[in-house]
């Protein structure tokens, strides 16, 4: 019996009593529409090859390799290794591999002009501490906007780069690091929901477009203090075997950051587009 039962107040719920190698297209609707309710799915306890992951991962989407070459699956592009190659030829930690995901929440693909809609992640080892990944709602966030600032973006694109205003641009090999920006909407309606959320990740946006300079710096820092509306979080516990799966067009995330380096953290991580 499959169950899907909710995590967080705002965001998150868990598929329990699946395989997802065995599933078809009629067990996979609920899942499909419990994922558009809650944004982030949590399914434990799987067991898959690289092919199994895939194939469930081409249920949600278009799979694209990461613009990150140097993190991808040497046999299968589509696949980015997260938490593998930590430690460099000196024997030192790699900040930009060990805190992947860790500077702040973000959106994945913002870069890009069509963004991922969604980003999932399998469950290979996991540390005995830390190493959570933390999700919050960006519906809650827009819905709490005063009246002033929802008025003042309706319209409103944002500039986004992968490296942002830091230039983070570590894990992208040089020729990959000059791209344009590529802007998007502040205020984005979900093409599945219909729904209103904040579009937003300060770690890439470069200005607000048609804003003078200052009112953009303003307003990104106005923001920023914003997004993360506490009771929209969700917090999730990795165990290996879990597949988390979330959707970028209306949440953020990060990775804690936080599990002792000298220990395991590794995942298969997928990113995928919508299918036009
Ligand atoms: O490792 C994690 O917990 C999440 C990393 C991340 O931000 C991502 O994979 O997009
Ligand atoms: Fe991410």
């Amino acid at each position: 019996m499959v169950e899907i039962r909710r995590l967080g107040p705002q965001i998150g719920a868990e598929v329990r009593g699946l395989d997802v190698k065995t599933l078809d297209d009629a067990g996979f609707a609920p899942i499909y529409q419990a994922w558009l309710d809650y944004n982030v799915i949590v399914v434990p306890g799987q067991e898959l090859t690289v092919d199994d992951f895939l194939s469930y991962s081409r249920r949600f989407g278009l799979i694209e390799p990461h613009p990150s070459k140097s993190t991808r699956h040497p046999e299968y592009p589509e696949i980015t290794m997260l938490g593998i190659n930590k430690f460099g030829p000196d024997g030192k930690l790699i900040p930009a591999v060990y805190r992947r995901g860790a500077e702040g929440w973000h959106t994945d693909g913002a870069y890009d002009d069509v963004p991922f809609k969604a980003t999932q992640l399998y469950g290979i080892a996991i540390p005995s501490t830390g190493g959570d990944t933390l999700f919050s709602n960006m519906y809650a966030a827009y819905a709490a906007l005063p009246e002033r600032l929802k008025a003042r973006l309706e319209g409103v694109r944002g500039a986004f780069t992968y490296g942002g205003r830091r230039q983070s641009n570590a894990l992208l090999n040089p020729e990959d690091r000059n791209r344009p920006p590529a802007f998007h909407p502040i205020i984005r309606t979900h093409s599945e929901t219909g729904r209103k959320s904040l579009y937003f990740d300060p770690g890439k946006i470069l200005f607000l477009g048609g804003f003078e300079k200052q009112e953009s710096d303003d307003t990104i820092e106005e923001l920023t203090g914003l997004m993360i509306q506490p009771d929209a979080e969700f917090r999730h516990k990795w165990r290996v075997g879990d597949i988390v799966i979330w959707d970028n067009r209306c949440l953020v995330h990060k990775a804690a950051g936080d599990y002792p380096p000298e220990e395991d953290r590794i995942h298969w991580r997928v990113s995928i587009k919508e299918r036009n």
